[in-house]
C-alpha cells in the first residue's frame, strides 16, 4: 500500500503545471483583479504559478521571461505591456519548448507563430461599442469629445482608439478635439483631464472617452473639482467596468462601460493544460466578451455582484 500511494503521489506530482505568469504592473483595478483571479484560478486546477510583476517596464517582462525559461517552467503567461519587441525573447522560449500564452493584450501580427494562442478581448470592438454609445446618445447635437489613451504603444490602446474613431466618423457632428495618454492610471486621467478643461473650457466638453475605467474615475474626479457635472453636463464612456465606475454611474457622475472579464487566466491555463496533456491545438485566438452597461443598469447590482470576480 505504502508504494502504490508513493507511486500515487509521484504520479500526481508530475502532472502538476507550474507555470510563469510575466504581468504588467498594478496600473489599473481591473489589471489588480486580473492578478487576483490567475492565482485563484491556478489554486482551482493545481497549478504552481509564479507571477513576475513588471512595473510598467518591457525590459522588466523581458528579463522575467528569461528567467522562467531558464527555470524550465511548463508555460508562460504574458501580458505584453507594449505590442513590438517580443521576437528575440519569445523565439528563446519556443526553442526552449515553453509554450507562451498572451493575455489581455496583443502583440504585432508578425509574431503569430511565436506563442500559442492570446486570450483577448476584441479591443477594436470594445472602442465600437463606446463610440455606438455615444453617437446614439447624442444624436445630433454638436459634440466635443475629449479622449483619454491607454498606454503608448499597447495593442489596446491603438484599437480601442480605431474602434472608436471608425464608429464616430459618420458623425458629422460629433468631434474628437483632443487625445493624450492617461497610461491608464487614475493620476494621470485626472491631470490629463485638468489640462484639457485648461484648453478647452470645461462647458465646451461634451463628452469624455477613455481607454479604461480608472482613467475615467480620475476625469471626473478633475471635472467636479473644475465645478462641472460629470455624467449630466459631460457625458462618459469609458471600459474595463471596474466596481469604482459603477459607484459612480449610481451617483449619477459615469453613464457608460464596456465589460472586460478579469478572468484571462482561467482559459489560458485550460488550453495550457490541455495542450501539454493530450496535444490539444488551442485556436489562435480565445476572445472574451464585450459587453456595454450604462446607468439604467442597476449600477448597485452589477457594483455588489462584482466582489467575487477579483475586485
Ligand atoms: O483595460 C486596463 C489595463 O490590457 C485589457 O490594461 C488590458 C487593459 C485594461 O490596465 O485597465
Amino acid at each position: 500500500l505504502a508504494g502504490a500511494l508513493l507511486a500515487w503521489a509521484g504520479g500526481a506530482q508530475a502532472a502538476s503545471l507550474t507555470v510563469g505568469f510575466s504581468q504588467i504592473g498594478s496600473e489599473s483595478g481591473w489589471r489588480a483583479a486580473e492578478t487576483t483571479v490567475t492565482k485563484d484560478e491556478a489554486k482551482k486546477r493545481g497549478i504552481t504559478v509564479k507571477i513576475a510583476d513588471a512595473q510598467q517596464k518591457q525590459e522588466n517582462q523581458i528579463k522575467a521571461i528569461r528567467s522562467f525559461v531558464a527555470q524550465g517552467v511548463d508555460g508562460i503567461l504574458l501580458a505584453p505591456v507594449v505590442a513590438t519587441g517580443w521576437d528575440s525573447v519569445l523565439k528563446e522560449a519556443r526553442d526552449a519548448k515553453i509554450p507562451v500564452i498572451l493575455l489581455d493584450r496583443d502583440i504585432d501580427p508578425a509574431g503569430k507563430d511565436l506563442y500559442l494562442t492570446a486570450v483577448t478581448s476584441d479591443s477594436v470592438e470594445e472602442g465600437r461599442v463606446a463610440g455606438t454609445w455615444l453617437t446614439k446618445t447624442v444624436g445630433d447635437k454638436p459634440c466635443n469629445v475629449v479622449e483619454l489613451q491607454g498606454t503608448v504603444g499597447a495593442s489596446v490602446a491603438t484599437n480601442r482608439k480605431k474602434g472608436f474613431d471608425a464608429a464616430i466618423a459618420p458623425h458629422a457632428n460629433i468631434k474628437l478635439v483632443r487625445s493624450q495618454t492617461g497610461d491608464f492610471t487614475r493620476a494621470k486621467g485626472k491631470e490629463v483631464m485638468e489640462s484639457f478643461i485648461k484648453a478647452e473650457g470645461g462647458r465646451a466638453i461634451c463628452a469624455v472617452y477613455a481607454h479604461n475605467d480608472d482613467m475615467m474615475v480620475g476625469a471626473i474626479q478633475a471635472m467636479k473639482e473644475a465645478g462641472l457635472k460629470p455624467g449630466k453636463e459631460i457625458l462618459t464612456v469609458s471600459i474595463d467596468a471596474v466596481p469604482d465606475i459603477f459607484k459612480a454611474m449610481a451617483a449619477g457622475e459615469a453613464n457608460a462601460t464596456v465589460e472586460l472579464t478579469p478572468d484571462m487566466a482561467g482559459p489560458a491555463f485550460d488550453a495550457l493544460k490541455a495542450y501539454k496533456e493530450k496535444g490539444t491545438v488551442p485556436p489562435k485566438w480565445i476572445q472574451t466578451e464585450s459587453k456595454l452597461y450604462t446607468a439604467a443598469d442597476d449600477p448597485m447590482k452589477v457594483y455588489n455582484s462584482k466582489k467575487n470576480l477579483g475586485y
